[in-house]
């Protein structure tokens, strides 16, 4: 009789104990802790949502961030979310540095009961399940703005004789096996395939930075020289680094070479300005506010849309003078 109730009297210490702890963590405010496994810092694009993701999280006294930065390379991301698993965080956000490879760790999080959301970019899986939500640009109608600006403007700016003639583009890609390259590229080709004349002749990764931009288009200047007539860049750092390929080549770039590009970072701003790019299609890195909402939603029992688009606009050079004061990023 008397084991029986030493033992009833340690269940119940225990429960008090237990009951007790979810009290004070209650009356302390848990937090709502979210890992997030950022790509890196490879462009302008990507330091102004790294920004907008931390700024915006310290706007939530309920909500702690873990963030951790991948170097571009998806072992660390798959790294960090591991750690964030082991931790036994409340939410895992990332932004995939590559579409693939994806599926054992967040199968991971699944069974760890962490839901995921995808920020910028998405995953090719085969379980949808893995993810709660994606939020983040349609890059295929990015490609399909920027061939649909070029194939409209080309005539205005370029010799009208030439026009007629064979247009021959080069073209920097993002990352390779990236969503954004994969997809700008796709959206690009949907439209320029209806206008026989204007013609992709070299295509390439920049790994969407400056440097490999600039090196990748010394390579093409090299090879094509005055037979190039538009650089389309994924992004506009790549684009960037071929204003100083193509004047180190001694061409004027936005006059012998049309450049059309993707981000609408502050710097493609001021190369429109400088009369050296002629058009940059947005793609908002400031995805902070949306991501921190749907965390909040998400653990406050809502159902998340699966996709959260961002609403964005095409910058010409004769609006860059009146816009970029306007820019956030
Ligand atoms: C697009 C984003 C891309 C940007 C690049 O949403 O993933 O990655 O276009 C960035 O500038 O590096």
């Amino acid at each position: 009789m008397k084991a029986i109730f030493k033992t009833m009297s340690v269940i119940v210490a225990v429960l008090v104990v237990c009951s007790l702890a979810v009290v004070t963590a209650n009356a302390a405010g848990k937090k709502i802790v979210v890992g997030f496994s950022q790509i890196g810092a490879e462009s302008a694009w990507r330091v102004a949502n790294t920004e907008s993701i931390i700024s915006e999280a310290k706007k939530y006294p309920n909500i702690e961030l873990k963030f951790s930065d991948a170097q571009q390379k998806q072992e660390n991301q798959i790294k960090a979310i591991r750690s964030f698993i082991a931790q036994g965080v409340d939410v895992i956000a990332f932004s995939p540095v590559v579409e693939t490879g994806w599926t054992p760790v967040l199968k991971e999080a699944k069974r760890a009961g962490i839901p995921v959301i995808l920020s910028d970019r998405a995953v090719d899986t085969d379980d949808d399940s893995l993810w709660v939500s994606f939020m983040g640009s349609d890059f295929v109608e990015e490609g399909r703005r920027a061939a649909q600006w070029l194939v409209d403007n080309y005539e205005r700016l370029k010799n009208p004789a030439k026009s007629m003639q064979v247009v021959n583009i080069v073209e920097l890609q993002g990352t390779v096996g990236s969503a954004p390259a994969i997809d700008r590229k796709v959206g690009f080709e949907e439209v320029i395939v209806k206008y026989p004349n204007f013609k992709i002749i070299k295509s390439q990764s920049g790994d969407f930075t400056r440097s490999k931009g600039k090196e990748v288009m010394e390579a093409f200047m090299k090879a094509e020289g005055k037979k190039i007539d538009v650089l389309f860049g994924h992004n506009d750092d790549m684009a960037i680094g071929a204003i100083q390929a193509i004047e180190e080549f001694g061409l004027k770039p936005g006059k012998d070479i049309i450049i059309v590009s993707i981000d609408a970072v502050r710097g493609a701003f001021e190369a429109m300005l400088d009369g050296k790019l002629n058009c940059t299609v947005e793609c908002s890195p400031l995805l902070g506010p949306q991501l921190f909402q749907a965390v909040n939603d998400l653990m406050a029992g809502k159902t998340l849309p699966r996709r959260i688009v961002t609403e964005e606009g095409v910058f010409p050079q004769e609006v860059a003078a009146e816009t970029l004061p306007t820019r956030k990023y």
